[in-house]
């Protein structure tokens, strides 16, 4: 069972960030832009949005108690009913905040989490959304948390001495285990299909959420992923096998997409889709070349690569959707190929189907038996 802790279209939500220096509020202020994109994508609503400076978070609120107090005005001004924080915030924080504000309290972990839960379809989204949700709430159960077994069901009684929040552990501890057997079970289906695919050429398509990865991979395969103006249209892997056009077979996969503060728990649990990218004979690094922030975006790309495994495979730099910023010019050197394209207008894909066909034939020779 996925769990929706997130907020609901009802929702008026105020978003705060902290800036632990006056020189980083404009890079809290372009955080809390997507922030904004996030909730949006939650179906809620931003009424607010507050940046406070300050050296350290407050331990008990993260932010100072003046702050709270005026949170709480904003509130009941603006006929708010949740505040969604930029960074995790500890169990004691969010209850102390939520008491003092009377309002829904969520972070940007719970909010990305929640949002992939309400996107999963699935069988195998939907248990890799659970599992993240849980290794995220493992550790930060308390007494004060909403006690589990009323939404697993009572599993096990009370044993001897056992405190409720022990018990809630455990009830935790279990269902993970649980969903990693039956994620096991899934991963063994994916690496039969994927044996018979060694030794085709696999090709991913990587990047940032909402940079045109799902776009141009129908481009270059004729499929029809879902592509969307939101955040996270992609949640499953799929791929395409091309034959005409290549002299050997090429697999195409389309993953989901990355972002800024990606809880850790995600790229966990989703390990297993993203081994399509892992094993993978060459990436397609999807950007949008009209975002001001894009090379923030290749670099966190990139860290999440670096944490899959995937970051020696080789890759070419896409600036997608040139279309709205004509004047972009990618620049190319020696180790690293980059292409300026339009996935939407089909331009410039001519050059990285060029590149695709180059990487095929070598792909071919080094796997021809002579
Ligand atoms: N202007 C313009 N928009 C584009 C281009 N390519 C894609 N888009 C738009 O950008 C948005 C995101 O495209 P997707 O292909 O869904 O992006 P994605 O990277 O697969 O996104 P996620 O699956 O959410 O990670 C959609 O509204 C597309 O229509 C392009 O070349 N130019
Ligand atoms: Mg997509």
């Amino acid at each position: 069972m996925v769990i929706e802790y997130g907020p609901r279209e009802t929702e008026k939500a105020i978003l705060v960030g902290l800036a632990r220096d006056s020189r980083y509020r404009h890079d809290i202020e372009a955080s809390l832009d997507e922030l904004t994109q996030l909730t949006h994508s939650a179906n809620a609503e931003v009424i607010g949005r507050r940046v406070q400076t300050r050296a350290r978070p407050n331990p008990a609120f993260y932010v100072g108690e003046g702050l709270v107090r005026e949170l709480r005005e904003q509130l009941e001004n603006q006929g708010g009913n949740c505040v969604i924080f930029d960074d995790p915030l500890n169990p004691a924080q969010q209850r102390n905040l939520e008491r003092e504000l009377g309002a829904k309290v969520i972070d940007r972990p719970i909010l990305i989490l929640d949002i992939f839960a309400t996107r999963a379809r699935t069988a195998a989204a939907r248990l890799q959304v659970e599992l993240a949700q849980l290794e995220y709430t493992l550790p930060r159960l308390t007494g004060a948390w909403v006690h589990f077994s009323r939404q697993y069901g009572g599993i096990g009684a009370k044993g001897p001495g056992e405190t409720q929040l022990e018990i809630d552990r455990r009830q935790v501890r279990t269902k993970i285990a649980h969903l990693k057997r039956r994620l096991e079970k899934l991963g063994v289906q994916r690496s039969v299909q994927r044996k018979r695919r060694q030794n085709l050429f696999k090709v991913a398509l990587v990047g940032y959420t909402n940079a045109g990865k799902s776009t141009l991979f129908n481009l270059l395969t004729k499929a029809k992923v879902r592509t969307e103006d939101m955040l996270f249209t992609t949640l499953d892997s799929t791929t395409r096998v091309m034959s005409s056009g290549y002299p050997c077979r090429v697999v195409f996969s389309d993953t989901v997409g990355f972002i800024h503060k990606l809880p850790h728990e995600l790229v966990e649990s989703f390990k297993s889709t993203l081994e399509e990218v892992s094993l993978a004979d060459l990436l397609l690094l999807v950007v949008d070349c009209s975002d001001p922030k894009h090379d923030e975006k290749i670099e966190q790309t990139r860290e999440v690569l670096a944490e899959i495994g995937a970051d020696r495979i080789p890759y070419l730099l896409i600036y997608n959707k040139i279309d709205i910023c004509p004047d972009f010019c990618p620049v190319s050197d020696n180790d690293q190929r980059a292409f300026a394209v339009s996935a939407m207008y089909r331009k410039g894909i001519a050059a990285v189907q060029a590149e695709i066909l180059a990487g095929s034939s070598q792909h071919l020779k080094r796997h021809s038996v002579f």
